[in-house]
């Protein structure tokens, strides 16, 4: 089966590992786990017919953004750019971050999430518009409720198949 090395990326505490424990698990945790090391998951999706096992790697930490360390990219077929819909600076971060990994893996595919939609929003819809005109590609989702989730994976594996 194909499989297909897929980043999670974005400032602390924006909800990545949510994110992959809903998707794979489905489940939803209030409580902060601060884990030590890369954790990586997998799921297989059937896109079109197709099977592909995803593998899901998830850093964590305060300092995710100085540990997001070239071998954490490399080999990566894409990846989830993620911001905290309640925390406009982690937009900031998601875009750094990007460049970062643009720079390490080439324009491979990519979505930007943003997460905790279940919660008063306070990233400026313009700040989304110019991100999108860039080209962007933007989801919401919550990890807690489960929106847009599974949806946002499956967009993200759909790119991963089609020629670049
Ligand atoms: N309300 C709400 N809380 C969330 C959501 N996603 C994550 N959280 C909470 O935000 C905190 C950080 O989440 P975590 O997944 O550990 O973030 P990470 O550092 O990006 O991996 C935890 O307390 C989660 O329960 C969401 O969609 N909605
Ligand atoms: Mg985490």
């Amino acid at each position: 089966m194909v499989q297909k090395k897929i980043c999670m990326l974005g400032a602390f505490a924006v909800g990545k590992t949510s994110l992959v424990a809903r998707y794979v698990h489905s489940i939803f945790s209030e409580k902060y786990h601060t884990t030590i090391g890369v954790k990586i998951d997998k799921k297989v999706v059937e896109i079109d017919g197709h099977a592909i096992s995803l593998v899901l790697w998830d850093l964590y930490g305060e300092d995710a953004f100085l540990r997001v360390q070239p071998f954490y990219l490399r080999g990566s077929s894409g990846y989830l750019l993620v911001a905290d819909g309640t925390r406009p600076e982690t937009l900031e971060i998601a875009q750094s971050l990007h460049q970062r990994a643009q720079e390490e893996l080439g324009p491979v595919p990519f979505l930007l999430l943003v997460n905790k939609r279940d919660l008063p929003q306070s990233i400026p819809e313009a700040k989304l518009d110019e991100l999108r005109a860039l080209g962007w590609a933007i989801r919401f989702t919550s990890a807690k409720t489960g929106e847009g989730v599974e949806e946002s994976f499956e967009a993200l594996a759909q790119r991963l198949l089609q020629p670049a």
